[in-house]
């Protein structure tokens, strides 16, 4: 089977109650970059990347589509079916960019679930639940308001909350958010406080000691590995890496030297599923525990960290995150992936089991 067209869309969807505010970004709308590969039977595939604003990490709309500009031609004639030969030739093409890569990713393995009639999930190594445990992220907010929204998401069956901390404000107020949500929720859900690389070391070692009798994980507090690393000994609680986990060659030193105890991690960070159900593997050889979101994205990115997520082992599954309850419209009227009960159901159809309605996204910005 070959490639024979390859065509790039760019679609904006606006943030349900915003503007979402994290420690790097404050965002009230994302842009997101589908693109749709055909082959020459006829069959297609979509793939998706959407960066949660251009600062969360170092990537970008505009460059997510340059990058899937600069390699789209080469892909033409490129085998779809094989997603090691086709990473391979990403990268002859282009060096780095994964997050633009894993939508060309994405969309090959949904080809390929529609070719052997198989979903993503089964293609990846095989689903190990139909229904796979989401997690709740706040955005930045004040002790009594995100108090509130954890009684509401626990209420609601989330398993799993995660707290977002930092952005400069003083610690005091981030401590109390976190004493306030443990007062209300207590362990009715399992905690992550994420400072999204925001805090000092100082700041992170405060929160960790006058939480000690607080049972959460800190997740990407400071921002770079080695600050992580020079107080790692002295923190009460386990420590994730999100955006610091840029690659498997970093997953792998981090797990080596002990930086962390588990990972926040992202597909299309990662470079798509192929190298995710490789980070999958890698951490369950090391009883890691991670999530498997990405930072924003539609019912495509929805249906990929689903189907990677019904593939970790359930011990290690801290969740699969989807921005589906902060995005209004679906993509996939029918088959739209929802959070229910906390909960993410496995999509049943072929491949990602959704079909955009590409009239939704308008004539292409290109097609090859
Ligand atoms: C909660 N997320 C998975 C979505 C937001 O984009 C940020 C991210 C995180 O954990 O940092
Ligand atoms: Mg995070």
């Amino acid at each position: 089977m070959k490639i024979s067209e390859i065509h790039i869309y760019s679609h904006v969807m606006p943030v349900k109650n915003g503007p979402y505010k994290i420690a790097s970004s404050i965002v009230h709308a994302l842009e997101s970059t589908l693109v749709k590969i055909v082959a020459d039977n006829g069959l297609f595939g979509w793939g998706e990347t959407c960066p949660v604003g251009p600062t969360y990490q170092p990537t970008h709309p505009k460059g997510a589509r340059a990058a899937l500009e600069e390699m789209a031609q080469g892909l033409i004639g490129a085998d779809p079916l094989l997603p090691v030969v086709l990473r391979r030739k990403m990268d002859s093409l282009l060096n780095g960019h994964s997050y633009a890569k894993a939508a060309i990713d994405i969309a090959a393995y949904d080809l390929m679930g529609k070719h052997f009639n198989m979903r993503v999930a089964d293609l990846l190594g095989g689903a190990v639940t139909d229904r796979v445990p989401s997690y709740y992220a706040s955005g930045i907010g004040e002790p009594d308001e995100i108090a509130e929204v954890a009684a509401e998401k626990a209420a609601e069956g989330y398993p799993r909350l995660q707290i977002k901390i930092g952005g400069g404000r003083p610690v005091e107020v981030d401590i109390a958010v976190v004493r306030k949500v443990w007062e209300r929720v207590g362990n009715r859900m399992r905690l992550a406080v994420d400072g999204n690389r925001s805090l000092t070391t100082r700041d992170t070692l405060r929160l960790s000691r006058e939480c000690l009798d607080i049972p959460f994980i800190l997740e990407q507090p400071c921002n770079t590995i080695e600050e992580i690393k020079s107080i790692r000994g002295q923190l009460h609680h386990g420590v994730y890496l999100d955006e610091n986990g840029v690659d498997l060659t970093t997953v792998l030193r981090a797990i080596g030297d002990g930086v962390c105890d588990g990972f926040g991690m992202k597909v299309t960070r990662i470079g798509g599923l192929h190298a995710m159900a490789t980070f999958r593997d890698i951490c369950e050889a090391r009883s890691m525990p991670h999530t498997c979101d990405d930072a924003w994205g539609g019912d495509i990115i929805a249906a990929a960290c689903t189907h990677i997520g019904a593939t970790v082992r359930p011990q290690l599954c801290e969740g699969v995150w989807i921005a589906q309850p902060y995005i209004e419209s679906h993509f996939d009227p029918e088959y739209g992936v929802v959070v229910e009960g906390g909960h993410i159901k496995l999509p049943t159809g072929p491949g990602l089991g959704v079909l955009p309605n590409e009239i939704l996204f308008g004539a292409p910005l290109a097609s090859y």
